[in-house]
C-alpha cells in the first residue's frame, strides 16, 4: 500500500465506521469532507465520485486490477478493505457468515432504524408521535437482539472483533438520542466499552471530527434525507 486511499466522508456513523477500519488496518488515507447538509455539496462534481450522491465513498488508487477503484455503500467498503487487508473478517466457518449476518443486520436494520429514530426524535421540524413511537420501539427491538447475541459471544460475530462490530459501534454512541439507555442493555454496554477503548477507534473518530453546529440538520432545508451529525 503506497498511495493513500481517498475517503469522502462526514462525521456520521457511516463515515466513522470507515475511518475506524482504515485506522485499524493502518493504511494511509486522505479525508475529503463532504457535508451532506451543505447546499449543493452532494450535487454535480460529487455525483462523479458517488453513484448515489451520498457519503461515504473511498477511492483506492491501487484497485484489484492496479487501476483506481471506487467503492460506495459502507457495507461494501468495509468488506473491500477487510478483504484486501486480510483482517477483521474471518474466512472460516462460523466467523465468515456470522460476520456477514451482523454486518447486513447493521446495514439493513440498525443504520436505517436508529438513524430515523434519531432524526424524528431530535431534528424533524414537526413532531410525529406515532412515527417516534414506532421507531423508538423498533430501536429497542434491535438493541435487545444485539444484547441477546452479546450475552453469548464477546463480539457480534463470535470471539473476535470484526467489521460487523466496526459497522455497528458508531450507531450505538448516540443511544440516548434514540430514546434508550445503555444501562438497559448490559451486554451491549460491555461490548461498547471494549470497542470504545481501542486506540484506532479514537483515531478514526478524531480523523473526521468537526465542531458541532447549533443546527446539525441543515440538510432538511434542501429536502434531502441525511444522516446524523453527532
Ligand atoms: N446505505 C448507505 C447509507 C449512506 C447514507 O445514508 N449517507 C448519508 C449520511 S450518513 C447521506 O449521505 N445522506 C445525504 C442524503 O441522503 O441526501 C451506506 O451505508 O453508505
Amino acid at each position: 500500500m503506497t498511495a493513500p486511499i481517498k475517503l469522502f466522508a462526514w462525521p456520521t456513523p457511516n463515515g466513522q465506521k470507515v475511518s475506524i477500519l482504515l485506522e485499524e488496518v493502518g493504511w494511509p488515507y486522505t479525508v475529503h469532507r463532504i457535508d451532506p447538509g451543505e447546499e449543493g455539496a452532494l450535487d454535480a462534481d460529487y455525483a462523479n465520485v458517488s453513484p448515489d450522491s451520498q457519503v461515504t465513498v473511498i477511492v483506492d488508487p491501487d484497485g484489484p486490477d492496479g487501476e483506481p477503484y471506487t467503492v460506495f455503500s459502507t457495507g461494501a467498503i468495509l468488506m473491500y478493505v477487510a478483504d484486501k487487508a486480510g483482517r477483521f473478517w474471518p474466512q472460516t466457518h462460523p466467523g465468515k457468515y456470522d460476520t456477514l449476518t451482523w454486518l447486513m443486520y447493521q446495514i439493513a436494520n440498525v443504520g436505517p432504524v436508529l438513524g430515523q429514530a434519531h432524526h424524528f426524535r431530535m431534528y424533524a421540524p414537526e413532531r410525529f408521535d406515532d412515527t417516534i413511537n414506532i421507531l423508538t420501539g423498533e430501536t429497542g427491538r434491535l438493541y435487545t437482539a444485539m444484547d441477546r447475541r452479546l450475552a453469548e459471544t464477546e463480539y457480534l460475530a463470535g470471539d473476535t472483533y470484526t467489521i460487523a462490530d466496526i459497522a455497528t459501534y458508531p450507531w450505538t454512541r448516540s443511544i440516548d438520542r434514540q430514546g434508550h439507555a445503555m444501562e438497559s442493555f448490559p451486554n451491549v454496554k460491555r461490548w461498547f466499552q471494549a470497542i470504545d477503548g481501542r486506540p484506532a477507534v479514537a483515531l478514526g473518530l478524531a480523523a473526521l471530527h468537526v465542531e458541532p453546529t447549533d443546527d446539525p440538520w441543515r440538510g432538511r432545508q434542501t429536502g434531502r434525507r441525511m444522516g446524523m451529525v453527532p
